[in-house]
């Protein structure tokens, strides 16, 4: 994963939802050509990768057959990879719609469930030898929000997080290739998430880069009981105290401004910058 990743800080990856139904961006990026001109944009506001995804993940949300996934990304991932030198990844938890993105042009593989929607995932980022993130959460979209109880949940996290990467270990997955994800508000309350990002130094220590998304998210809501349009300044406090703690990647919508942020968060801990 490294290869895609910049030396000097963290990266950011810009999201691209091609979804009616997603919690901030939904609807926007449904047509085609909306969604590739979005793609360009957050490559040209600085995005280091950008994100596709054909299905809401929010919860509640329900879920969508592959025929119809592929046709919202494959086209939009064709396009987009000839018109931008930024890596593309594919989020999804359907290996044959990741085979599909993989084939037109996308390199990582963004898989919220870690391989237990379908295993058959981690085959393929073994034989296509991609990168993949594992994320963790709790039950399925449909289900996740429904009353979760963890009695440590860094702690159980963390060992779901190492039990999937040993099982894609297993299947054929270079270690270096796996990206491991908390899974921020996904099967978790308020305490939960904050509890997670304040101990991100302890899934960063399982030894893979780290993403954390936290874009726009209801936990930020809940402290600034605000609707999800003005949760910027809520996204940048986590954006910035994720890199603090050890994050490689931040999944963000707002990538021109969340850049900057790491940028000079990413400095601060450093002591360097671009240019230094
Ligand atoms: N969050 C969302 C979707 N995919 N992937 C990873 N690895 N980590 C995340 O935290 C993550 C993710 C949810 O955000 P969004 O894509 O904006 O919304 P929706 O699922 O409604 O499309």
């Amino acid at each position: 994963m490294e290869e895609f990743l910049p030396a000097t800080r963290p990266a950011v990856m810009g999201i691209l939802n091609v979804t009616p139904d997603s919690f901030f961006d939904g609807g926007r990026y449904v047509a085609r050509e909306a969604a590739v001109r979005r793609g360009v944009e957050l490559a040209e506001e600085g995005a280091d990768l950008i994100d596709v995804g054909g299905e809401s993940t929010r919860p509640g949300a329900s879920s969508v057959c592959a025929e119809e996934e592929m046709t919202r990304v494959v086209g939009v991932i064709e396009r987009l990879a000839r018109l931008v030198d930024v890596p593309i990844s594919v989020d999804t938890m359907k290996p044959t719609v990741a085979a599909a993105a993989l084939d037109a042009g996308a390199r990582i593989i963004n898989d919220v469930s870690a391989g237990r929607w379908d295993e058959r995932m981690l085959a393929l980022a073994a034989e296509r030898r991609c990168p993949i993130v594992l994320m963790h959460m709790r039950g399925t979209p449909r289900t996740m929000q429904e009353s979760p109880v963890y009695y440590d949940v860094v702690g159980e996290v963390c060992a779901f997080l190492a039990s999937r990467r040993d099982r894609a270990v297993a299947l054929g997955v270079a270690p270096e290739r796996i990206v491991l994800d908390p899974g921020i508000g996904f099967g978790k309350r308020l305490e939960h998430n904050l509890a997670l990002l304040r101990d991100l130094p302890r899934v960063a220590g399982l030894g893979c880069p780290v993403l954390v998304g936290v874009s726009r998210k209801s936990f930020i809501g809940e402290i600034l009981d605000l609707p999800v349009e003005e949760r910027l300044e809520g996204t940048a406090a986590a954006v910035a105290m994720a890199v603090a703690r050890g994050a490689r990647i931040i999944r963000v919508h707002d990538v021109l401004a969340m850049s900057r942020v790491v940028k000079v968060a990413s400095a601060i801990c450093e002591g360097r910058w671009a240019g230094s």
